[in-house]
């Protein structure tokens, strides 16, 4: 029988083809990306790692007693990624001070609040697994394309690591269990929270790519 990480991944092959042939992640793979492109994606990125941290506690206190202590590793790892992003930002010159949320970026991370606060945890934790994964298959995708070392190199190790992928499986597991225990409209709830992340995703690196911003400068 079809696990039910797979029957999501299966409903958002469209959405995965889109973010696998996203040209953010093409031209960061052929190193022809500029460092202003890239420095865009870094700086939201650094404010939306830095929004999971609220995410991931507030998902935290809903969990099943024996799930705190993973979320609790992986709440404290955002602090690893952060101080990732500080470093890479200082070696490229890059400032991550006095920076913006970008419309996409905000809205992302109103989705994410707006799931773990309202919703239930399981619909919650879909949304944690389809951005993980998302991010696990995007720099598995520049991984596999690139022609080797890239300035960018430490953010691609970051989300190709052993470690990286078991925490992927593992979220894939659990998911499994908990869809399992779930009734059909839950299920179908996590499906539609699953492809918005998705689209979320994609969004992500569009906003990278094209340096979107709000239309009234300030
Ligand atoms: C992740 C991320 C992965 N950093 N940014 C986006 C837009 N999606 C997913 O999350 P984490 O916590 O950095 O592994």
């Amino acid at each position: 029988m079809t696990r039910f990480h797979e029957h999501l991944l299966q409903q958002a092959q469209p959405i995965w083809r889109a973010m696998l042939g996203h040209r953010f992640l093409a031209e960061t793979a052929a190193g022809t990306i500029s460092t202003e492109t890239f420095a865009n994606w870094m700086k939201q990125d650094y404010l939306f790692v830095s929004e999971a941290v609220p995410f991931l506690s507030i998902l935290s206190a809903k969990a099943p007693p024996a799930l705190r202590k993973p979320l609790c590793e992986a709440l404290s790892a955002l602090h690893d990624e952060l101080a990732l992003f500080e470093r890479m930002a200082r070696e490229h010159h890059v400032s991550l001070e006095g920076v913006r949320m970008s419309p996409t970026c905000h809205a992302y991370v109103q989705f994410l609040l707006a799931t773990a606060y309202g919703r239930s945890f399981p619909e919650g934790f879909t949304v944690l697994y389809g951005a993980e994964k998302a991010y696990l298959d995007s720099w598995t995708w520049v991984e596999e394309h690139g022609g080797g070392t890239s300035p960018w190199q430490a953010f691609i190790d970051n989300w190709t690591s052993e470690a990286f992928r078991h925490y992927v499986d593992w979220l894939a597991e659990t998911l499994d269990h908990l869809a399992e225990e779930a009734s059909p409209s839950m299920r179908r709830a996590m499906t539609e929270l699953f492809l918005l992340t998705g689209q979320y995703e994609v969004l992500f690196w569009e906003m990278a790519a094209s340096g979107e911003s709000w239309p009234v400068k300030l």
